[in-house]
């Protein structure tokens, strides 16, 4: 046990942390500039081995920074289920990160001590990185940090953030989830999606079979060009950001699309055709398409839920299975989305705070839950009885044939299903097996709703902790007035509603309104920016109208 230490001291001194800096394992990990992540990852590293011992199962680590720029990376840790690191443990992650060089091992045997860690227990640690520059020495950090403590670490390279958190769970299911390599991967999916598309609706032709995908310049274009042999042709992909020429996530990807609310450049796509982006790591997805007027539609993550949900109830009643499916949403949903799907879709819906964690873990309650951030981030998890019971409807020889057909069709979209993260992937494989199955054009599922005119907006002021939510952010409680003040702003206008939180990712307080018109949504967001700088300490220019 001594020799570890002895090993971790030497290690550590070739990744030294640059005295004072502090940083936080946020929403989605540590993410800053590159230049400032190598102590991170070793020490990363270091916790993955840990985690690995106290779990007695594999870990992953992926080295990423998604949609922020080139310059920036990032690290995220995954539990052995393919889930988010526990939430307990991210608070050991930050104080690793931040002991400062001589406290380190200090900080390591707190962790030991506290979690009761069996430091003879073997570790395993699977890690990941995105096509960054840095994220090569980033994640050779990494792989240092698990060595130091004796651990066993497999290297998988160029991967996408969700087909690590896959490679963690097959791993650790035995192989029962699928195998845990890249042509497992594409194997498992594309095997399930060309059951799902032989379902089709008689006439498809090669234009309805055509999708542009927007690769953001990042690691899911190399992944989905390694995936066309397996998709057989039934889906005819054109990739563009292919990452041969552009910078990662510059003026494309998903983030971009969903916040410019505008094409990407560098695609080409004929009015009424359909095309998606991914986020540089490959873990959100949203679709669009641009009308014959050259009015561009977007179809975000709440879209994107409601077509899947739509789908898989069509699904259970057919199968008469009764199962209990539900949305999970956060307050960025559009208000239109939650209406339709409480309304006349008859689905529970729920709302969590914004974070993929949170999401998860509310869907984790349901038989199906699926669940989606507005900006294209989720997926559909299915409890273990739902999936026993569409099994054995599925292989019963006494299921009619109409029960047997939904059967089949609930059991390859589980499998079609990354059901351990949102994956771009394998969300863009199952909208598109849908889209064909039900004989639908983009036009017409845009249709199922209409969304109300929203505007996001940035505050700065000077401690964003002042503002204290609840409610799953939608309210806050602190500072004093400020809910109030909202409240009588959101009153002068139609449908609408509007709420602040600070940013778990960057120095701003959000600002989020909808309304019956873009003109008032506009003025709202503005008005309530307002009474954010005046009220909770703004700095700089005071916030100004957007018209
Ligand atoms: C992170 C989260 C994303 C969330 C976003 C909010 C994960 C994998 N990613 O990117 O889900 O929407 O943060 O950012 O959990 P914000 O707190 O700056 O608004
Ligand atoms: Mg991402």
């Amino acid at each position: 046990m001594m020799a570890h230490f002895q090993d971790v001291s030497k290690q550590s001194s070739l990744h030294p942390k640059p005295a004072e800096l502090v940083s936080q394992y946020g929403t989605a990990g540590f993410r800053a500039n590159a230049k400032l992540l190598d102590h991170i990852m070793f020490r990363m590293g270091l916790l993955a081995a840990l985690r690995s011992k106290k779990t007695k199962a594999t870990i992953g680590v992926m080295v990423t920074a998604s949609h922020n720029p080139e310059e920036d990376n990032g690290v995220k840790l995954i539990d052995p289920m393919g889930e988010m690191l526990l939430q307990t443990w991210e608070s050991y992650a930050t104080q690793l990160a931040n002991a400062e060089q001589e406290d380190l091992l200090t900080a390591l045997k707190d962790v030991i001590e506290k979690e009761a860690i069996n430091m003879s227990q073997e570790a395993n640690v699977f890690v990941g990185k995105d096509t960054r520059s840095s994220s090569s020495s980033l994640s050779q950090a990494v792989l240092d940090g698990v060595a130091a403590l004796g651990g066993h670490s497999k290297d998988y390279g160029l991967v996408t953030t969700p087909q690590l958190h896959y490679m963690v769970r097959c791993q650790n299911t035995q192989g029962k989830y699928g195998e845990a390599t890249v042509e497992g991967y594409y194997k498992k999916l594309c095997q399930a999606f060309i059951q799902l598309i032989n379902n089709k609706a008689s006439n498809c032709t090669d234009d309805q079979k055509h999708l542009s995908v927007d690769g953001a310049n990042g690691i899911g274009a190399l992944k989905v060009h390694e995936m066309e042999s397996h998709l057989k042709k039934e889906l005819l992909i054109s990739l563009f950001n292919d990452g041969s020429k552009g910078k990662l996530n510059h003026q494309c990807g998903a983030d971009f699309v969903k916040v410019q609310q505008k094409p990407p450049t560098g695609i080409e796509i004929n009015p009424g055709e359909r095309g998606c982006s991914f986020d540089g790591d490959a873990d959100r997805i949203v679709y669009y398409y641009t009308d014959s007027d050259g009015r561009f539609h977007l179809l975000d993550g709440d879209k994107i839920a409601t077509l899947i949900s739509t789908f898989l109830k069509e699904l259970l009643t057919q199968a008469s299975l009764d199962l209990k499916i539900a949305v999970v949403q956060t307050a960025y949903a559009n208000g239109s989305s939650t209406h339709y799907l409480e309304n006349t879709m008859k689905v529970t819906v729920v709302c969590t705070k914004t974070g993929v964690k949170h999401l998860h873990h509310a869907a984790q309650e349901f038989d199906i839950g699926v669940y989606f951030e507005a900006n294209g981030h989720g997926t559909v998890l299915f409890s273990e009885a739902a999936e026993e019971k569409i099994q054995q409807l599925a292989e019963n020889p006494g299921t009619d044939d109409e029960r047997k057909r939904a059967a089949l069709l609930l059991q390859n979209t589980v499998n079609v299903i990354n059901q351990t993260v949102g994956d771009a992937i394998s969300d863009m494989l199952l909208i598109e097996a849908i889209l064909a199955i039900k004989g639908m054009t983009i036009q017409q599922w845009d249709a199922m709703y209409t969304d109300l005119p929203n505007r996001q907006l940035k505050v700065k002021v000077s401690d964003r902790r002042v503002i204290d939510t609840t409610d799953a952010e939608r309210r806050a409680v602190s500072p004093a007035g400020l809910q109030e003040a909202i409240d009588s702003l959101v009153k002068k206008y139609k449908q609408a509603r509007s709420f602040v939180r600070p940013s778990g990712t960057e120095d701003v307080v959000r600002v989020y309104a909808e309304a019956e018109a873009q003109e008032s949504t506009d003025a709202l967001a503005h008005e309530v920016s307002l009474a954010v700088y005046r009220l909770a300490g703004g700095v700089g220019d005071e916030p100004k109208p957007l018209h």
